[in-house]
């Protein structure tokens, strides 16, 4: 039988995890060095290194069966992929945060603002949601230091401890939405004999965390 594909992030927050997930599940493998795809010796499955911004799209194509990803990279890829199983690490928040000093006060005084973000689809879907009209401002990285420079008078951004954002004179704003990394799988799989003793072994060791 052809071996299953499972997509984890290559370098990150949420690689060290993943690994260790699947090494708890029984699974022997070669971490990942140079090689960006290794074969599991005692399992039917094969492990991909990418980055986490492509793995909804690999998995929702099928070049991946599974994958482990962040659920803001999920909702901001618009990926129709299934949640097989939350997986309890990786959580953070993405927040609205504003300058220390701001006037902004209400969620309506974002009225004809500009927001800098990385998440453009997810955040406009809140806006839309409390019909605010505001400016959403795409950059990729380093949100935090777009309001400093007066590129923005807010930001939507992850959140986890909230150091970066003081130390870039910010307090966060209004909750946007949480994220935990979840196992996602393509669809019409449910029912694959490899899948479900993959998700069983992976619900026994979550629940031994418990
Ligand atoms: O290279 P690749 O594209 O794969 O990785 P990446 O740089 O895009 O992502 P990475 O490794 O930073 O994060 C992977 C995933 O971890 C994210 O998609 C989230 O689901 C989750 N996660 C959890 C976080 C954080 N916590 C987090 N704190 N992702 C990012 N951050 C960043 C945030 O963007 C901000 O700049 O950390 C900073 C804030 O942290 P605090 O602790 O100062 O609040
Ligand atoms: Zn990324």
């Amino acid at each position: 039988m052809k071996n299953l594909k499972i997509a984890i992030q290559k370098s990150g927050r949420l690689n060290e995890k993943s690994v260790q997930l699947l090494k708890n599940c029984g699974l022997d493998f070669e971490n990942y060095k140079s090689s960006l795809i290794t074969t599991v010796s005692n399992f039917n499955l094969e492990i991909l290194f990418l980055r986490d911004d492509d793995i909804p799209g690999y998995v929702e194509q099928g070049i991946a069966d599974l994958g482990i990803v962040g659920e803001n990279v999920i909702e901001e890829t618009l990926s129709n992929v299934q949640y097989l199983q939350r997986l309890g690490f990786g959580k953070c928040t993405l927040k609205l945060a504003i300058p220390k000093d701001s006037t902004i006060d209400r969620l309506e005084d974002l009225n004809g603002k500009s927001i800098a973000t990385s998440y453009p689809n997810i955040l406009q879907q809140f806006l839309d949601e409390y019909k605010i009209e505001a400016d959403i401002q795409m950059i990729s990285g380093s949100v935090e230091i777009a309001p400093g420079l007066g590129l923005s008078d807010a930001i939507c951004d992850i959140v986890s401890t909230g150091g970066t954002l003081k130390s870039n004179g910010l307090k966060p704003f209004v909750d946007v939405r949480s994220s935990e990394a979840i196992l996602i799988g393509r669809e019409g799989l449910e029912e694959n004999p490899i899948i479900c003793e993959l998700l069983q072994r992976i619900q026994s060791v979550l629940r031994a965390k418990e």
